[in-house]
């Protein structure tokens, strides 16, 4: 069974070498190849080439010189280019350890799921590698209110935000994803009717460079669950909603404060 490694990479020039040179240790006795989908502006690019060149599998990369989508539009990118139809998605930092590799292999080979998503939230797995107690906070709260939007869905799905898992590529359809946001498990989860198990895995620290987390990404990540959950039009609505909300509570600030009567 052969397997493409698809690592979105934006400016990640430390991580390359390393990242390689571990991957192929544990699959080098596999028919596999390493794929990086960069968007880079530092030449991560530049580095996978000369990497290849002396790497024990073979390595390539795509690089977007206008990128659609951000990293989840580079992940469906990468596997429409992958040479095999069972992919294994993974970051560029170390913090996805590659020596899981064979574990999500073996589990998704057995036939009877198609995607394989390693967690931080389900037996020995855990989240340490997260920056600090509010990367932490903000990691559990989004994946409760998560689960909670899509209850079915999300039954058996500890870590829906993980970017760690592997996927038979044939058993869904690439054109039904709509992957605007940072986190591609769950569009996928979501929008296609995938068979789904889960292994525990230990979230590392950053090898080198640094988190492309931001507030702006909370951000698009909550506009793609309201669109995940609620539609395009419903969008507004929920905004609206959340506009009325608003006001209503600072009305009631307002005259508990006794600014207003
Ligand atoms: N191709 C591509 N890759 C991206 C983009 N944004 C982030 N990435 C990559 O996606 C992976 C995850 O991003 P990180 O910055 O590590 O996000 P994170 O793991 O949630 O944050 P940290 O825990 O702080 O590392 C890394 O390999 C990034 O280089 C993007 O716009 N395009
Ligand atoms: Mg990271």
């Amino acid at each position: 069974m052969g397997v493409t490694i698809v690592i979105p990479t934006f400016n990640e020039s430390g991580n390359v070498a390393e990242l390689v040179r571990r991957i192929s240790a544990v699959l080098s006795a596999t028919d596999a190849e390493i794929l990086f989908v960069d968007d880079s502006t530092d030449g991560t690019d530049d580095e996978v080439r000369r990497v290849s060149q002396t790497a024990d599998l073979p390595v390539r990369v795509i690089h977007r010189d206008e990128p659609v989508n951000g990293l989840g539009g580079a992940v469906v990118e990468g596997f429409r280019a992958a040479a095999h139809e069972i992919c294994i998605v993974m970051d560029g930092d170390l913090q996805h350890p590659p020596e899981k590799i064979p574990e999500l292999l073996e589990r998704v080979g057995r036939g009877d799921v198609d995607l394989v998503a390693a967690s931080r939230y389900v037996g020995d797995g855990n989240a340490s590698g997260l920056a600090d107690w509010g990367r932490h906070l903000v990691s559990r709260t989004s994946t409760v209110v998560t689960r909670a939007m899509f209850p079915a869905k999300l039954r058996r799905v500890t870590d829906p935000m993980t970017g760690f898992f592997a996927i038979n590529t044939s058993a869904i359809d690439l054109a039904a994803l709509q992957p605007r946001g940072f986190k591609i498990l769950l569009e996928i989860i979501v929008r296609t009717p995938v068979r789904v198990s889960e292994i525990p895995f230990e979230f590392a620290d950053r090898f080198a460079g640094e988190s492309k987390a931001s507030l702006a990404q909370g951000i698009r990540f909550f506009r793609q669950l309201t669109l995940l959950r609620f539609g395009k039009m419903s969008a507004f609505a929920v905004i609206g909603a959340l506009g009325a909300v608003a006001n209503v509570a600072i009305v009631w600030l307002l005259t508990e404060a006794g600014i207003v009567d």
